[in-house]
């Protein structure tokens, strides 16, 4: 197992934007209609940069093995390799041991693990979980099958209707029988930017663990789960400039040692009888069968990239950007803004509608000028039913985008409403 003492040094770089473009060679592409690609769904997904790209082709081209198995040379290499993003993700998320380390899918698949291998062993019927109504469907949906199967009992910390969470109820939300408080950090759907303090302070005064989606935080932000205090964290890899299928669960060491396996197979025991079997130790109980081992070395690389341009730097940047987008596409005749009014508690994320315009209409005009934004729900519905709106449009910025780009946006939408015939 690699150490993150024995981790090679990322050398910090200025917060070069042109430069940073120039990583990305897929924001150089044009769309169908041949108007320059801005893309603006980086909450969807992120672009990849050359240096991700390279280390998916040096691996399969250089060590491509199974992992934990041989002794040749490859696969000690990939063995190897994989540890390395291990401990590289570790460091990055401020975790004190790579072994809390676990590699899932994406961040479904970590709150599903928990949700198996925590929850079902240790909650009974009575036990409450709270979650809040600014939650992604994937921190929304495990936990109300657990209910229907379990009997466990399902709180929301409701939404105020500028998109932050009523802080005043979560005293009397999460209570002594509350097990275990699983919340965002930051909503896809709004970008309202969670304080988890106020909620980490609660649920720790009740005794109730705290499991972070970090879908939203960990690619934008500085994130250390010890200053957070919490004890689980969920978030994608393809968020944050890695490829798609691969994510990571970090849980307390304690926590992960006392829960049962998710899936059982290869790699995730120690022996195995006819009759019965034993569990390998964390992190590999977890990762049964032969993992994404490219990917996760591409992950590697990518927390190399953020960590280089400096997780601060990402949330001036994005701060700066989403400032701009608020001031820009509140001049739009027609346009209102969802959530919270100022760019300091919000993430690099502005949901919008556009006055008598469905946003599906939205969308497919701004993609015809090169816009690429999401339309839709979201996977967060409970946020648009409190809204009662059906959809909303949403720009997401990322470490890429600029001014220049928002200005598109913008110009995009003063066009789409005379399109439609909205009143000035
Ligand atoms: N949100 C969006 O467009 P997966 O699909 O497992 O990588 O991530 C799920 C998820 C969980 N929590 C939050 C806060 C999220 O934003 C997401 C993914 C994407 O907003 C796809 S729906």
């Amino acid at each position: 197992m690699t150490s993150i003492a024995g981790l090679p040094r990322v050398e910090h770089l200025p917060y070069d934007i042109a430069r940073i473009r120039r990583d990305f060679p897929i924001l150089k592409r044009e769309v169908a209609s041949g108007a320059q690609l801005v893309y603006l769904d980086n909450a969807a997904t992120s672009q990849r940069p050359v240096q991700v790209l390279a280390e998916i082709t040096r691996f399969y081209r250089d060590h491509n093995a199974n992992i934990h198995r041989g002794v040749h040379t490859l696969s000690v290499e990939a063995t190897e390799l994989y540890e390395q993003a291990r401990a590289k993700v570790a460091r990055f998320i401020g975790a004190s041991d790579p072994r809390e380390i676990i590699f899932t899918r994406n961040t479904t698949e970590a709150i599903n693990l928990v949700a198996h291998s925590w929850a079902r062993k240790f909650l009974k019927a009575g036990d409450e979980v709270v979650v809040s109504e600014i939650e992604h469907h994937s921190n929304i949906v495990p936990w109300q099958m657990l209910r229907d199967e379990r009997g466990i009992v399902l709180k929301y910390i409701p939404m105020l209707p500028d998109g932050t969470l009523d802080l005043d109820a979560v005293q009397s939300i999460i209570t002594e029988r509350t097990r275990l408080v699983a919340i965002t950090a930051m909503s896809n759907a709004l970008g309202t930017i969670v304080p988890l303090d106020v909620i980490v302070a609660r649920a720790k005064a009740v005794g109730a663990l705290v499991l972070v989606d970090g879908a939203q935080s960990v690619p934008h932000m500085p994130v250390d789960v010890q200053a957070l205090d919490v004890d689980f964290l969920a978030f994608s890899g393809h968020k944050m400039l890695a490829p798609f299928g691969i994510g990571v669960l970090w849980g307390r060491m304690a926590l992960l040692e006392s829960m049962d396996p998710f899936m059982g197979g290869g790699d995730m025991i120690l022996t195995v009888s006819m009759e019965q079997s034993t569990w390998a130790d964390v992190p590999a109980k977890f990762e049964a069968g032969t993992p994404n081992v490219g990917d996760a070395v591409a992950l590697g690389a990518a927390v190399d990239y953020l960590s280089a341009l400096g997780m601060d730097e990402v949330r001036r940047h994005e701060r700066e950007i989403t400032d701009y987008a608020l001031r820009r596409l509140a001049d739009v005749p027609g346009v209102s803004i969802f959530g919270v009014p100022d760019a300091e508690h919000r993430g690099g994320v502005v949901s919008f509608e556009l006055e008598g315009v469905h946003p599906h209409d939205i969308g497919q005009v701004l993609d015809t000028k090169g816009v690429a934004i999401r339309t839709g729900h979201h996977c967060a519905q409970p946020v648009m039913l409190a809204l009662n709106v059906p959809a909303t449009a949403r720009a997401s910025f990322y470490i890429y985008n600029t001014t220049a780009e928002v200005d598109a946006l913008a110009s995009g939408l003063e066009e789409v409403g005379r399109f439609f015939g909205v009143r000035k």
